[in-house]
């Protein structure tokens, strides 16, 4: 395998801002911690259900080393049914005034619905994580006029039924297309390229395979010239390789992930084990070559 060295477009500046806040690339990839306000999230569900035990747990979060503190009052675990805009903001809204008001890290809101996002944004949020990349498109209405970042990810079919027999003939260049095809719509409501991470939905209608192939050239989503954001953390392909049936004992498999992403370029990591993965980021950062302005990209 021969190593080569890539100039990634000049979009991606060493720091990020828009109003209220900054993310500062120079060092490499970020980490996002995830706060699931649910009863039944795969891996924390029931854990910070109480609002007070989830605003403590995202304020240890801001303290571990966390960039974005990622917020979510809806589980999308394969099988999950959605839950109500109204019961969303209801589980997430205090969470996200209350961490507003106790720290400086911006908030992200996990949701693909616009009235939760918009509530959440009323609320303090700075972020916005659509898991659906648009696909309610008054949620690019919403960041382009918010000023806010947007992650748009990719799924196949709906987290109820996406883990029956997800099929693709090219897994790599179909979620890429996909994708690219997304962030150009967000250009198109105005959201600037720096503000737009495209984040391949590890686990979204995906066997074990294709999360492997999507992360084996995860250099390729990189090298598209938008920031990426992966999220591999305690997933089950993991627990697959690990032998690891439960979720809180596949943290060094979700590391292997974490360093090998950020060796790649990835600019940021959705992770439940905030100070574990901070440790393996600042490591990974250390280890790329010539970062940032080059990354070591597989042929
Ligand atoms: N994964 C989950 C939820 N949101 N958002 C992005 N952008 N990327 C991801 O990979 C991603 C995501 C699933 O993890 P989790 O939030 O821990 O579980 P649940 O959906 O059961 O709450």
């Amino acid at each position: 395998m021969q190593n080569k060295k890539v100039k990634i477009e000049s979009c991606r500046s060493n720091v990020v801002s828009w109003p209220g806040w900054r993310l500062d690339f120079s060092d490499g990839c970020l980490v996002m911690g995830v706060l699931n306000v649910t009863p039944d999230s795969f891996s924390d569900g029931g854990e910070f259900f109480d609002s007070d035990k989830a605003v403590e747990h995202g304020l240890k979060m801001a303290a571990d080393g966390a960039a974005i503190i990622d917020v979510g009052g809806e589980s999308t675990r394969p099988g999950s049914d959605p839950v109500s805009a109204d019961e969303q903001i209801r589980r997430v809204v205090p969470v996200i005034e209350a961490l507003c008001e106790k720290t400086d890290v911006p908030v992200s809101i996990d949701t693909y619905k616009f009235e939760v996002a918009r509530a959440a944004l009323e609320a303090g949020a700075g972020m916005i994580n659509d898991i659906t990349a648009l696909s309610d498109e008054r949620m690019g209405e919403l960041a382009a006029e918010r000023q806010v970042p947007i992650v748009l990810m990719h799924m196949q079919g709906t987290p109820a039924t996406m883990q029956i027999e997800p099929e693709y003939d090219d897994v790599v260049g179909e979620v890429l297309e996909f994708l690219l095809g997304r962030a150009k719509r967000a250009g198109k409501f105005g959201i600037s390229k720096d503000m737009i991470f495209i984040d391949p939905g590890i686990g979204f209608g995906k066997t074990s395979k294709h999360n492997l192939s999507l992360l084996r050239n995860i250099d390729k989503f990189v090298a598209a010239g938008y920031r990426v954001l992966v999220g591999t953390s305690r997933k089950r392909f993991i627990g697959k390789i690990t032998g690891k049936e439960k979720s809180a004992e596949r943290i060094f498999g979700t590391a292997a992930t974490v360093a090998l992403c950020a060796a790649a370029g990835v600019s940021v990591v959705r992770v439940h084990d905030v100070a574990e993965m901070v440790d393996v980021v600042k490591v990974a950062n250390k280890l790329i070559p010539d970062f940032p302005d080059e990354v070591v990209q597989r042929k």
